[in-house]
């Protein structure tokens, strides 16, 4: 089994590129760490508004801080902070965009939560998810493992006790599956996302949606089917972010042959105005983004 710096040597990676995204995947354990002690809730909002969880903020302020001090990274913009992080006398190449902690509601209930990391080439955040030179997510479940792409396919590693990470699976490619989740109520679902979701249930779909989109998305990945967090009835932009959640998880997506959409087309191509932006997500088989897709308004 080979580790993760193995692979991206094989893979020819920028030695700076691969020594950020394995300084990342390092800070697994400290996160995990944490959890015991972060079970509540701060007393501060996001930008989006929403109570941070303490472990949002340890999280946060703990990846920020590393990746400040690596040299590596020039800018850092996270779902935690409303400012993009310049950092100082930094020649790093490299801009990071991040879900420190995403799915904390699920902390206390100690089910799977994960970060999410979109890497960038260059100074600049506001970017097309397909300009981006890396993306990652780290999911802290029964196992500890990163799901990784640098450009050319997506791999799976597990992280062994020994600190190593180990390589499970490599051109990962995601099936056309028979499960789905979707976020949001459905009484303020529009009749659009009603009607598509009824008709997978009716060809037979299986409701999976834990409330971490880490999480479902990377049963997505393996299985196939979709995930979703739509808009609502008076709230079109949905709830999840564009530049944390979605650009990443959707160039990973891409990568191992699903899709990422707003519902009529693909995410990876929009420029986004502001780095909290919001937008309704459907993410996975390809064959199943494009019949949404297909469907008239
Ligand atoms: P954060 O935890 O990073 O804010 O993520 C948002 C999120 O928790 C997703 O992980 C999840 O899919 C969704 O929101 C759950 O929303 P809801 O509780 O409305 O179903």
């Amino acid at each position: 089994m080979i580790t993760v710096q193995e692979y991206l040597r094989e893979k020819n990676c920028e030695s700076d590129l691969a020594d950020l995204i394995c300084l990342i995947a390092e800070q697994a354990g400290p996160i995990r760490s944490a959890f015991i002690s972060n079970q509540r809730y701060a007393a501060s909002l996001n930008t989006s508004g929403e109570v941070q969880a303490e472990m949002d903020t340890w999280s946060d302020t703990h990846i920020s801080g590393i990746l400040a001090e690596s040299g590596l990274v020039s800018l850092i913009a996270s779902e935690e902070q409303e400012k993009v992080f310049a950092c100082r006398n930094s020649r790093g190449r490299y801009s990071v965009v991040m879900d420190p902690l995403d799915g904390s509601s699920l902390i206390a209930v100690n089910l799977a939560v994960g970060t999410i990391v979109g890497i960038y080439e260059g100074c600049s955040v506001l970017r097309k998810g397909n300009e981006m030179r890396a993306a990652l997510y780290l999911l802290y479940g029964p196992m500890t493992t990163l799901t990784l792409s640098i450009g050319s396919g997506v791999a799976l590693f597990s992280l062994a006790d020994d600190g190593r990470y180990l390589l499970m699976e490599d051109s990962i490619t995601m099936p056309e599956g028979t499960i789905y989740g979707s976020g949001g109520k459905r009484p303020e679902w529009t009749k659009k996302h009603s009607g598509f979701i009824a008709s997978l249930e009716d060809e037979g779909a299986k409701s999976r949606y834990s409330g971490s989109f880490v999480a479902d998305f990377h049963q997505i990945l393996k299985y196939g089917g979709l995930y979703a967090y739509p808009a609502a009835r008076g709230k079109p932009e949905g709830k999840l972010r564009l530049v944390f959640e979605a650009q990443p998880i959707g160039f990973l997506a891409e990568q191992a042959g699903g899709r990422i959409s707003n519902g009529s087309c693909d995410l990876l191509d929009i420029l986004p105005e502001d780095v909290h932006q919001k937008t309704p997500i459907y993410v996975g088989s390809r064959g199943i983004i494009e019949r949404l897709e297909a469907l008239p308004e």
